[in-house]
Formats: C-alpha cells, sequence, structure tokens
C-alpha cells in the first residue's frame, strides 16, 4: 500500500454570524467576524505546506445561502490556491448547504470534485490506491440512514466514508443522516471522514471514524480550539493530527465566589482563574465567559450594578492578558440565608423562587416572550436560534439574581 497523507476538515460555516459577542471594541469584533475565513485561509496555507494529497470537506462548506457572491468568490479563492498546489479537494454538502438551499453559484476550479446528492458515489485515486465514497445531502433534513446504502468496500485499496451525520444523536446538533458506528463498520472502510458535529471527537478506533470539529468557534458553546485533522497513511499505519487553526477563541472561567469575599478578593480570584488561559490561547483574540457563582452578601450589589462590575471584571481579565475580552459575566449567585430572611420578613424570596425553579409554566411563558420580543429586535436577530442569545433558562436566571438583589433592597 502506498504512503499518503490528507486533511479532513468539516463544518466551515461560511458566512456564518457571530452570535452574542456585543464586543465594544469595535476593533476586536472585527478580529471575531473576520475569523472563519482567516481560519480556513490557514489550513489551506497548511495544506499547502505539508505538502498532503488531497484535501476532504465533509460537509456545511457555507453556513446558509449567500447574499451575494462574497462568500462564493472566497472559498474559489482558497480552492484555487490547493489547485495550483496540485492538491485535489472532494467535498458534499451538509444540512446548511444542501443542494436545494444554496440558490447562488460561483464556477468553482477543477481540482474541486463534489459528491452527488442523490445516491453515493465514489472517486478512485489510481496512483495512491485511495477510492473515497460519499453522499451529498440534497435537501436540509436527511433522515435516512445513508451510510447503509455505500457501495462495497475496493478490496486491497485504501477506503475512505466520507458523511454528514449526526451518528445515534450528538446533542444539540440536529438528528441528520443517522447511523451508528457499526453501520459504518459494516461497509469494511478504513476511515470514515464525519462532518457535522462541532466538537472534536475520535469516534472509534477500528476503523478510525472522526468528527473533527468545526475550524472556528462561532459563539459561547463552541469553545476551546478548533480546526482540523491530518491523517498520515504509511504502510497502511494509520496516524492523525489535530491541526489547530481557528483565529479567536470562545472560553468559561467557573469562579466560586466565598462569603468572607469583598470585591477586591472576587476580582482576584477571577485573575487567578483566568491565568492559565493566558498561556493557552497562544495569541489568539479571546471572548471569555465569567461565570460567578456560591454565597456572598454581595449578590444583591452585583446583580443591581451589573454593567460596572461586568466592567470591572473585563479589567481583571486585562491584567491577566489584553487580548481576554468578557464575552458575559453569569451570575449564579446566593445572598446568605441571614440576610433574605432579615429583608423580606414573612415571605422568603429564595425559598418561593426555590420552589419555582425548573417550573414549565414559567419556563413556557419565558420562551413565549423571548418570541414576542425577538420580532421586535432591529437588524435580523430574531432570525436566530437564540434571538436573546441565552436560553430562557439562563434569562430566568438572570431575573432570579435581580428579585433576590430587589429583595434585600439593593435594587
Ligand atoms: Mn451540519
Amino acid at each position: 500500500m502506498s504512503s499518503f497523507s490528507f486533511i479532513h476538515a468539516a463544518d466551515l460555516h461560511l458566512g456564518s454570524p457571530f452570535q452574542g459577542l456585543a464586543l465594544k471594541d469595535a476593533a476586536v469584533a472585527a478580529v471575531f467576524v473576520e475569523a472563519s475565513r482567516k481560519a480556513f485561509s490557514m489550513l489551506v496555507g497548511l495544506a499547502i505546506e505539508r505538502r498532503v494529497d488531497f484535501f476532504v470537506i465533509a460537509g456545511d462548506v457555507y453556513d446558509g445561502d449567500w447574499k451575494d457572491n462574497k462568500i462564493g468568490l472566497f472559498f474559489n479563492r482558497e480552492m484555487a490556491r490547493l489547485e495550483r498546489a496540485g492538491i485535489p479537494v472532494y467535498l458534499l454538502r451538509g444540512n446548511h448547504d444542501a443542494a436545494s438551499v444554496i440558490t447562488k453559484t460561483i464556477t468553482l476550479p477543477a481540482n474541486v470534485h463534489e459528491f452527488p446528492t442523490g445516491k453515493p458515489g465514489s472517486v478512485k485515486l489510481d496512483q495512491l490506491q485511495v477510492v473515497l465514497h460519499g453522499q451529498g445531502f440534497a435537501e436540509r433534513s436527511a433522515n435516512d440512514n445513508l451510510a447503509l446504502s455505500y457501495p462495497a468496500p475496493v478490496s486491497d485499496w485504501f477506503n475512505i466514508g466520507i458523511l454528514h451525520t449526526s451518528l445515534t444523536g450528538r446533542e444539540p446538533h440536529a438528528p441528520y443522516a443517522p447511523c451508528s458506528v457499526d453501520d459504518l463498520r459494516s461497509r469494511g472502510y478504513d476511515y470514515w471522514a464525519l462532518g457535522h458535529v462541532h466538537d472534536y471527537e475520535v469516534v472509534a478506533k477500528d476503523p478510525l471514524v472522526i468528527f473533527p470539529g468545526n475550524l472556528q468557534g462561532r459563539n459561547i458553546r463552541e469553545r476551546g480550539a478548533k480546526g482540523a485533522v491530518l491523517v498520515t497513511v504509511e504502510d497502511g499505519r494509520i496516524e492523525h493530527e489535530r491541526l489547530i487553526v481557528d483565529e479567536a477563541r470562545f472560553a468559561q472561567v467557573d469562579v466560586a465566589v466565598g462569603p468572607d469575599d469583598d470585591q477586591a478578593a472576587i476580582l482576584r480570584r477571577i485573575e487567578q482563574a483566568v491565568q492559565p488561559m493566558a498561556d493557552d490561547m497562544a495569541g489568539r483574540m479571546t471572548a471569555l465567559r465569567v461565570l460567578l457563582s456560591g454565597i456572598t452578601p454581595l449578590q444583591g450589589a452585583i446583580a443591581a450594578n451589573r454593567q460596572q462590575w461586568r466592567d470591572e471584571v473585563e479589567a481583571a481579565c486585562h491584567r491577566v492578558h489584553e487580548d481576554i475580552w468578557l464575552e458575559k459575566l453569569e451570575l449564579r449567585l446566593e445572598p446568605p440565608a441571614t440576610q433574605v430572611a432579615e429583608a423580606d420578613g414573612a415571605l422568603d424570596l429564595r425559598q418561593l423562587l426555590a420552589e419555582h425553579a425548573g417550573d414549565a409554566d414559567i419556563a413556557m411563558e419565558a420562551s413565549r416572550l423571548v418570541d414576542e420580543i425577538a420580532v421586535r429586535l432591529p437588524g435580523g436577530l430574531g432570525a436566530t436560534a437564540t434571538p436573546l442569545d441565552d436560553s430562557p433558562e439562563a434569562l430566568i436566571e438572570e431575573a432570579r439574581q435581580l428579585l433576590l438583589a430587589r429583595g434585600q433592597g439593593a435594587g
């Protein structure tokens, strides 16, 4: 068997908006806006530098239909860089860029091969004795188990299956082209290049089944290092290595507050928690969510002066590293029990709120209000999955923090 290497990427989501980034500094916001494209350019550069034999993209190149041709022109330009370097590209469509979803086109260079959507197709790379099998999505939803109809392997060749799938379910990703690892295994291939799930995951080792994750985190739910996978095959031995290409990063730290902490102590705790991140980010712009939890007599003051605290926390982040910006300050604080009892007299507000935590009616009412407000927001914000940029649960928690603060007379 020959020796070769290839890059397995997925979920570029070109054209995707960044959600929930209320970064006030325009220069910082611009880094995040450009990050998805920069990450892909970086990966193409690495492919050329490492002289890989081919490049695989397992769906969702585009986040959705194009507003104009700008995003198509960008992708064409990167494909052409690979063509000039003699690197062919094998890709297929996922749910976000299904054949019926993308209405505009830019003619791509001849090195780009797209798998069919109606049935699986195979491409043989004779020189390498490699064969790739794949089927793209015709429609946004694919409910059939596509893997089962993939063709039998070509014996003595290196067989690669490419598929956009949620496997047997990967929350919060929608269930598309459902299949089990055993279904994949039943095809007898050597490597499965999956797409759709945005976290890196080595699903199985025999054969190797990998989700490379997306190239660039786009919101606080897509945290940590992002990139693609470099697969090297030498005399039938397969090695894989992550290529981290994200340009900017989302992260979260959980900080426990003690009952005796004053403001300075809380900010010091935040600095300590953020410190390890400064080494880890390797010069990348980082949008950080700080989650404060614990029992503190300052609960009311913090909830009532959220903006001032937000800015103080961002200042603490900057004392650690100039490129760490606060994405959000999330509060899960409780006032000390004695304080609540004194303030409320007959009514124990905290007790009352605790009794209704997780109440389905309240959650439903919150969702209804979010929907009602979302349509009135300007600039297409209502079109995103989380229009107020947080789950109803998070919004209810925020309201609870404020109520507790008022209960102590701090509001
Ligand atoms: Mn997808």
